[in-house]
């Protein structure tokens, strides 16, 4: 979480339109674009270049840059995500990576693998299968993040979460918060578990920037907690966001 850049895309009028699994009300527009200018300008606050992409009309989830790709200081790698609204999302994400990394890597399928999905820790790469995510596209996966010199294990998403991140959040080096349950995830190995407050399961999808911790705002206990633990916990208003299922870290890559 030591990064100096970040890649976000602005949220289209189409955005309103974004995919959901509870097929709940759209957004407020306006609403939308003030949570991504108010993220946009936290992580500038931070310390990071943030660079802000055209909006894409075509592709509704388009802000969500983080599922399209992962980015590592040593490159990046194009993904293929799982749902096929956003399957034409990388090639417009592949010009701006190839103009910021010295290599990159891409996915070739037939597997898919959503950013959302993948979680990096000190010492490995958490790759969870999900409805976006299947066994094939993480295997694929896990071997273009060999090749950038990163080790990776394949976790299980617990059903009813869109992505591994939906449901845990780095702290710090050692320390996960997670949904209950993700509390006895196998590859959490070797890490402290935190667990997120009853009734703030969704505010598990922190993010971790530096020294930094971004967490929703909604979320008080959830910010008490890393308070407590000496962290500067940043709140974020997350409400519209969270009509399209998605959460702090979906709305940037970051290395
Ligand atoms: C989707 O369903 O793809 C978007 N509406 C939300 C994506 C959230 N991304 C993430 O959790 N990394």
């Amino acid at each position: 979480y030591a990064f100096t850049r970040a890649l976000c895309r602005a949220p289209a009028r189409s955005a309103v339109k974004g995919i959901r699994a509870d097929g709940g009300p759209d957004p407020d527009f306006y609403g939308l674009l003030a949570e991504h200018e108010a993220y946009v300008a936290t992580l500038r606050d931070i310390g990071l270049a943030v660079d802000v992409l055209d909006p894409l009309d075509d592709f509704p989830d388009a802000l969500f840059t983080e599922d399209v790709a992962l980015t590592f200081p040593e490159g990046a790698i194009l993904l293929r995500p799982g749902a096929p609204s956003r399957a034409g999302e990388v090639d417009h994400i592949r010009a701006p990576l190839a103009a910021r990394h010295k290599r990159l890597l891409a996915m070739a399928g037939p597997g898919f693998a959503d950013g959302g999905d993948i979680l990096r820790l000190a010492d490995r790469v958490i790759i969870g299968l999900s409805a976006r995510t299947d066994r094939a596209g993480a295997e694929e996966l896990a071997g273009l993040l060999a090749e950038l010199g990163y080790r990776a294990v394949i976790a299980e998403t617990p059903p009813g979460v869109l992505h591994f991140k939906t449901g845990c959040g780095l702290i710090d080096e050692r320390t996960i918060l997670a949904v209950p349950a993700l509390a006895a995830c196998p590859e959490f190995d070797g890490l402290e578990v935190v667990l997120t407050p009853p009734g703030e399961e969704p505010a598990a999808n922190i993010l971790r920037v530096r020294d930094t911790v971004l967490v929703g705002n909604r979320w008080s206990a959830t910010h008490a907690l890393l308070a407590a633990r000496g962290l500067e916990a940043r709140p974020l208003p997350t409400d519209q966001i969270a009509h399209i299922d998605a959460g702090l870290s979906c709305m940037s890559l970051r290395w």
